[in-house]
Order: C-alpha cells, then structure tokens, then sequence
C-alpha cells in the first residue's frame, strides 16, 4: 500500500481519468452520475489503480461538458449529490483509491455568481475576477482568437466594455492579477481538500499568466510565481498529488513545473507528441501519417529531460484526444494486438501513467453525421471550416480523426442495450461496436486487453526499474520499432513495439537474450522478427 502522506506516492502510482457523464449513469436520465462511479469502484480496484483523475462534477451549464463552472463547491445535479460526492471519496480510499479533482482555475462560467456580479457593473464586486477593456462595439482590443474558434473578446453594450474568453463566450477568463480572486480560488481549493479530495488536475494551467494586450496568453511572465502561491497557500500537505495541464510545456519548463523540491506542481501533462502526426506547421486537424521516429525522439527528449530533475506524466488518451487504438494502432483486424503493444510502448517508460476509460478495453474512435457530435470544439471546427469552402470530406476526415468526442461516447459495460451505459436514452451516441468491445467480454477473456493492463500495472509495482530506471533509446531511426532500455543498478528492462501490421526483422540486443520475458502480445517470440503490432518486455539482473 502506498503512504499517500508522503511527496512522490504518485511515482509508484497508476492513475484512472473518468468522463462523469459518459461513465455510468444509475437514474435513467442518459447521463453518467456519482453513484455509477460508486458502482464501478470495484472495476477500477480490480484493474488495480490508485487513483481516479475526476473531470468536472461542479454545477455547470455544460457548455464545454462541465469546464464552464458556475459554483465550485457544488454538484451538477443530474451527477448527484454532495452526499454522493462524499461517498464517492470514501469509498475509493477504502480501497486504496484517491479521488483526484479536475480543477478549472483559468476560467469559470458566465453563469458563475462572480460574473453575474460583475455583469453588474465597472465598480461591482467581483468585475475584477475578470479582464475587462474598455472599447466601442466595434473595436475590440486585438484581434486575439478563442480556441473554440471566433474572437477572444466579447462586447458588453451595458458595460461599454470587453471580456476575454480563451475558450467559449460562455467561459470568460479569471483575472489572476487580482490577490482577491486568487485567494478565493485558494479558499475553494482547501474545501476540498477538507472533504478528503488527496489530489487536482489543473486546467490548462499555463494560461493563468496570460497577458492579452501583449497577445500572451500561454507562459506568462508571471506564470509560476502564481503557480508557487498556489501550492504554497492551496496545495500545502506534502501528499497532495497534482498534475497541471500544459499545452504550452516543453522539457526545460516541465523541470521547474514538477521540480523534486516541490515548490510547483507533482507533473505536467505535456503534448508535444501529440502533433507528430499532424502536417508541418498545422494544427491538430491537418492530418499526417505517424511518424513514429519523431514520436521516439519526443519520448527520448522527455524521458532523458526530466530524469532526475522532474516527473513525466505518461497517456495516449484522455477526454480531449481520439482513442489511441484508432489513432496509432489497428481498431479492425489487430485491435487487441495494437492496443496492447501500445499500452506497453507507453507503461514501459519513467513517469506515472493515466489510463482513459475504456482505453483498458481497447475504446474505438467512432463516426457520425455532423448533426450528432455534442462538442463545441468540433461543431465551431466544422462551421469555420465549411466556411472557409473546404471540401466537406476533409472537414469529416479530420472529425472523425481528431474530434474530442472519439473520446466522449459512453463506457461500453457489456453487450446489453446501450452497453449498459444507461437504462435511458444516452446523451450522446453509444459506439455500435459495443456488441464485441466491453468491459464483461474483457473480464472473460484472460487474453483480453483488460488483464495486459492490470499485469503492466502489477509489473509498475513490483520491480523498480520501472519508477527508477533512466531511458536508452535503441534503434531511433528505425520506422516500424519502438524498442527501448531502461536500468537502474544492476536491474535493465527492454522494451520493444512493432508499430506496424506488417511482420518486421529485429534483433534483440545479445545483452538481452535469455532475459527473463515479463509480458507479450504473442506466445513465445519468434527469432528475429516480430509479428504485426508485437510487443513483449524483457528482464535482466535485479531480483527475482
Ligand atoms: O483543454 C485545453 C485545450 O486547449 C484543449 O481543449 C485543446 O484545445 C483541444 O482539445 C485540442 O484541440 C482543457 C480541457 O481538457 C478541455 O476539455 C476544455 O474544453 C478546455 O480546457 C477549456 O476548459
């Protein structure tokens, strides 16, 4: 059992994200819900995690699926309760679980009681939670964009003023200029950790610096002096696990963000791998193949980057990124296989790994008609785009490949109606593949995708070399391999990825035959050659 008191748990730890509302709904509304979670803490046990990454429960009129939020220490009614809410952190932790809250600190929503009062008027209370410019209807301040694409400003008539929204209309930005509003944020924050809440996941975190007029809006130049007050006056016991989000992040900054003193954040959720598939100069929508030695230069840079000097947090997936299986594996004829070598391409490595639901059952990508997708992000892409007069099937190539809502269909549980989702209609599409891909069929199945994940995470914890071992990168220009070493004293561990559906030739280094095999994809291997999308990890030295 880990002392989750101490700085560092988090090393030992496997961390689970759940999407409430995709989840497990219990009342029949279509909507995943608390009690559901409750109902399937024995799942998550049994996968054998330590702690679940909760995406946002507060009261919200779920504009942005809960990251618009109108009271921070409330429940978003159709999830529960706040007694639910406690049930739920004791609960996980009686098994070992910590319930880690998704925190959204850059922004709240336009239905928040501060920005109703600041709607009010220049000298209401709270108007400075936010950032306001005077200007006439027709000049905002600069022409910055919102991420969900439009303008970054919105025009108050009554107010003869602009507010900045980085995201949507409907999540104007919070002023971290303001002591007030920071403290505010602070007293929030140790609600929570007064309920039993053991850690946070801070959304997008490298905007709070933001300086709009000087068109900064990541990295700002006060970025972690504020990130330092907030873990000293918020974060304050040692144990509190915390993982910011980083678009902006790259290794030399991580290394402040998540240095061993503590004085920031536990990691960084970082994504520069995350375009090694999109085409030069473009954005994630403009599709390019894998080029898998720039994914394996990346991991490198990350990997030797932060040795010693940080923590990597590790994913392929989470509620924002399409389904990996879909994305750099196979999601027809070598699912299982791909999902598996992809699980230990990134389990293999030093940092602590986040597991997106379903991901553990091997979740697809889906494709639907424009009309059905939910997301804003994916709803305003296909307006700007169409627009714009591009061709509409590549507006739906780079939808179906990229849109946040790949990973937002609800948890398929068994073969049941709606995956055993919901008793009710979803509230959003059920991936018709649910039939063959579910989590009953997976805990059938002692091949299943399932059991590769709890034995990775079982491998994590018994030997050390996975939390402790430095990265050697074998190979880097090979374009279908993915094979790595790690050690630490006498104790080394390789790991190797076929990243192809194609049978390939590879040696294992002489080092490493007769190594001790601790996983595979394939019964025993074949010499000198892997099989489409085989993985396996070997062992030397240490103890047994
Ligand atoms: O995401 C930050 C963010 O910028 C991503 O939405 C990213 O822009 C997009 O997914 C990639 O194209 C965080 C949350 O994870 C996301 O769900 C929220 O929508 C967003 O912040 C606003 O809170």
């Amino acid at each position: 059992m880990l002392d989750k008191t101490k700085r560092g748990w988090w090393k030992s730890a496997v961390f689970y994200q759940i999407y409430p509302k995709s989840f497990q709904d219990t009342d029949g509304d279509g909507i995943g819900d608390i009690p559901g979670i409750i109902s399937r803490l024995d799942y998550l046990e049994k996968l054998g995690i330590d702690g679940i990454w909760l995406s946002p429960v507060y009261d919200s009129p779920q504009a942005d699926n809960g990251y618009d939020i109108s009271d921070y220490e409330a429940i978003w009614p159709p999830f529960g309760s706040m007694a639910d809410m406690e049930r739920l952190i004791a609960e996980a932790k009686k098994r070992g679980i910590s319930i880690i809250m998704d925190l959204v600190l850059n922004h709240s929503s336009d239905e928040h009681l501060w920005f109703k009062q600041a709607l009010r008027g220049r000298n209401a209370p709270c108007h400075d939670y936010y950032i306001w410019r005077d200007g006439g209807p027709d000049t905002p301040p600069n022409d910055l964009r919102a991420t969900f694409g439009g303008p970054a400003w919105e025009y108050v008539p009554a107010l003869g003023q602009w507010y900045f929204h980085q995201f949507a209309v409907k999540q104007p930005d919070l002023n971290w200029a303001n002591p007030e509003l920071r403290r505010a944020l602070y007293h929030m924050i140790r609600f929570w950790v007064d309920k039993g809440v053991e850690g946070f996941r801070l959304d997008v975190i490298d905007n709070i610096g933001k300086e709009p007029d000087n068109r900064i809006t990541a990295r700002g130049p006060k970025l972690h002096e504020y990130i330092r007050e907030l873990s000293r006056e918020a974060f304050r016991e040692e144990g509190l696990v915390t993982v910011g989000e980083a678009w902006s992040a790259d290794v030399e900054e991580a290394g402040s963000y998540s240095d061993p003193d503590g004085r920031e954040l536990s990691m960084v959720f970082q994504f520069e791998h995350n375009f090694v598939d999109c085409a030069p100069g473009g954005d994630k929508w403009d599709l390019a193949p894998l080029d898998l030695p720039k994914l394996k230069r990346c991991v490198e840079r990350w990997q030797k980057g932060l040795y010693g000097r940080g923590w990597n947090s590790l994913f392929w997936d989470n509620h924002d990124l399409p389904r990996i299986v879909s994305r750099w594996g196979d999601d027809s004829r070598y699912r299982v296989e791909s999902a598996k070598m992809l699980a230990a391409a990134l389990h293999g490595l030093q940092g602590t790994p986040y597991i997106y639901q379903g991901e553990e059952i091997g979740m697809t990508n889906i494709r639907l008609p424009i009309g059905e997708y939910e997301d804003i992000e994916t709803r305003n892409l296909y307006r700007e785009r169409m627009a714009q007069g591009r061709a509409e099937a590549d507006v739906m190539a780079s939808i179906y490949a990229r849109s946040r809502d790949n990973a937002r269909t609800p948890m398929q549980w068994d073969g049941g109606p709606n995956a055993g989702f919901t008793a009710g209609t979803p509230w959003f599409a059920v991936n018709p593949n649910y039939t063959d891909i579910n989590a009953e069929a997976a805990l059938d199945d002692p091949e299943s995708i399932f059991y590769f994940y709890q034995r990775l995470i079982a491998l994590r914890k018994t030997h050390p070399v996975f939390r402790d071992g430095d990265f050697t990168l074998l190979d880097p220009e090979n374009e279908q391999v993915f094979a790595y070493t790690r050690e630490t004293g006498d104790e080394r561990l390789l790991v190797v990825c076929n990243f192809t559906g194609e049978t390939v030739s590879w040696r294992i280094p002489p080092d490493f035959e007769g190594g001790q095999p601790l996983i595979a994809n394939y019964p025993a291997q074949a010499k000198g050659t892997l099989r489409p999308y085989e993985c396996f990890m070997l062992r030397r030295g240490g103890r047994r």
